[in-house]
């Protein structure tokens, strides 16, 4: 249990608890609901769950506005109930990470509402970002990631930074007072045995706000940071991390952490570095189409930056941030490679597109064994092992994400992938709980459920469970060897002879020498046909 370097090659599940199971039947998921569910996450064989928000919160951005750092939302549970999940978890031998959000606070968190109360100037106004305004337009053109001005006005006039809803306001990193207390907060939690932490933005938190302030046209893009952006991506974010590690490696083993982090890749290893948080997600298979040059080119560049930083690799398809990837190989190929412009999160409802489900399913099937044959630790999102597709039909009036309120009316926000998964064929709320489903399942749901899936050895929720037990005997130092020779496939060696190829290419390819011990679709005879990943041994 006290490996330190567990999460190298960990295989984390995500569950946004508001949507994995209910417990008490209010419609809501809570953490009871995960405890109901721990034979389900025993069964998958992950190593470790990543729990999304679940301090109390309006909700104005699915929890991600944080009222209290160091208490759990009553619709949740309570800290005993999270405390029994803890327990229950690490009885089954299962680690648990939580998700800390220290770019912003909620606008009720208490020092927010004494900020509000304080004159300006005080200390209670420095814990965030306040600013004059220039005549009556705020202090810069700056917009927030969800739309909109980053700046919103309070009654005396003043200005507070917002880089996400304005129910966000952004925290000044360079208040030591905000520094000690998620230092307090890191401890709370991790004195509680939580395993690690997700951080949230990581590469927000500290900001160059010299005047004067830079017009949004003079800066680069987000994802093009150097370091030189006021708002992201800024060194000194690091001295913040470095301090972080010292107290994290002070538990036993080490608390890990994982950067949020939307970086160029060669800006990653700032993040995953041993002295700071560890390790840090690399989206970029996550925002790229379903292509063979692609998926190479990002497969190496991120071994290699691994290799050269210490850190493992990590791999995700999918979160509570973007359409489901079984969706999202089913659409047509992007020819502006728009996936790869943050896009992946947002599917437009001005032309609906015509998702192929069969052609997104056998992808996603082919992708996890990729995913799950690679060295590095792999990132599940819940309902992914269900193969679920996203939710497109969620009435506008169910919709909760702010990115559907606040940007330009053309966009379904976030909620589709997060709509509480489906248990059983039918039955209210298909088994999520007894009173209903906070955002509407649709017909189709049951389809989906574990129930249906689970006494069927063709499912994608088998393909899970054999993956991770096959994985799991198999997985050993983080060796990987390109096997090159037939155009179109991803073919690769891990230690022990362990052999994934897959078949990205149009027409059947000949299996190379060994075994199959897993395939994601039907073999057709001794081939492997397309949208297809073997293992062999
Ligand atoms: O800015 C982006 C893309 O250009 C975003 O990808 C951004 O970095 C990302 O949305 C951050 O996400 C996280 O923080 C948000 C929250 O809404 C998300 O759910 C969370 O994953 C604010 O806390």
């Amino acid at each position: 249990l006290s490996d330190p370097n567990w999460w190298r090659q960990a295989v984390v599940y995500q569950i946004y608890p508001r949507s994995f199971a209910d417990a008490n039947g209010d419609g809501v998921g809570d953490l009871q609901g995960i405890i109901s569910r721990l034979p389900y996450l025993v069964s998958l064989g992950i190593d470790a769950v990543w729990l999304s928000p679940f301090y109390p919160s309006a909700l104005a951005d699915g929890g991600y506005d944080v009222d209290d750092y160091r208490d759990v939302d009553p619709r949740l549970g309570t800290l005993s109930d999270f405390d029994e999940l803890v327990e229950a978890l690490h009885g089954a031998g299962i680690k648990l990470i939580v998700d800390i959000v220290p770019n912003h606070s909620s606008d009720r968190h208490e020092w927010f509402r004494e900020a509000l109360a304080a004159p300006k100037d005080s200390p209670a106004r420095d814990r965030y970002i306040f600013r004059e305004g220039v005549g009556d337009q705020p202090p810069s053109d700056w917009d927030s990631v969800f739309g909109g001005s980053a700046w919103a006005q309070i009654e005396d006039g003043q200005w507070y930074l917002h880089l996400f809803a304005a129910e966000q306001p952004d925290l000044n990193w360079d208040n030591r007072e905000v520094r000690d207390d998620f230092i307090k907060t890191l401890r709370f939690w991790s004195d509680r045995g939580v395993d690690g932490f997700r951080v949230d933005v990581a590469h927000a938190l500290v900001k160059d706000l010299s005047e004067p302030l830079p017009s949004k046209t003079t800066l680069p893009r987000q994802s093009e940071s150097n370091g030189l952006h006021p708002l992201w991506d800024r060194d000194e974010v690091h001295d913040v991390y470095h301090e972080w590690r010292q107290v994290l490696n002070e538990y036993d083993p080490p608390r890990s952490a994982v950067a949020e982090a939307f970086v160029p890749a060669t800006r990653r290893a700032r993040y995953a570095s041993a002295k700071g948080l560890g390790q840090a997600f690399n989206f970029d298979l996550l925002q790229a189409d379903w292509d063979y040059d692609r998926f190479r080119q990002v497969i190496e560049e991120n071994l290699a930056l691994a290799e050269q930083n210490g850190s493992s690799s990590t791999w995700v398809f999918s979160n509570h941030d973007v359409v489901r990837h079984a969706t999202r190989y089913g659409l047509p190929k992007d020819p502006d490679g728009a996936w790869q412009d943050g896009k992946a999160w947002l599917l437009s409802n001005g032309t609906e597109p015509t998702v192929d489900v069969e052609q997104g399913l056998r992808r996603a099937r082919a992708a996890v064994l990729l995913m799950l044959a690679l060295p590095g630790s792999a990132y599940l999102y819940q309902g992914e092992e269900l193969g679920l597709q996203e939710v497109g039909e969620l009435p506008a009036a169910n919709l909760q994400d702010p990115a559907y309120f606040r940007s330009k009316g053309a966009e379904k926000g976030r909620d589709g992938c997060r709509v509480p998964l489906p248990w059983t064929v039918g039955g209210l709320s298909f088994g999520f709980g007894a009173g209903g489903s906070h955002l509407l399942q649709p017909k189709w749901f049951g389809t989906y459920s574990v129930e249906a899936q689970e006494g069927d050895a063709d499912s994608t929720l088998s393909l899970y469970r054999k993956a991770l037990a096959v994985r799991r005997g198999l997985q050993s130092s983080e060796d990987l060897e390109w096997v090159d020779g037939v155009d179109w496939s991803l073919h690769f060696q891990r230690p022990g002879g362990w052999q994934s190829i897959t078949n990205f290419g149009a027409a059947p390819i000949e299996l190379p020498d060994g075994a199959v011990v897993l395939s994601s679709a039907p073999l057709e005879g001794d081939k492997l046909p397309a949208d297809t990943t073997a293992w062999l041994i």
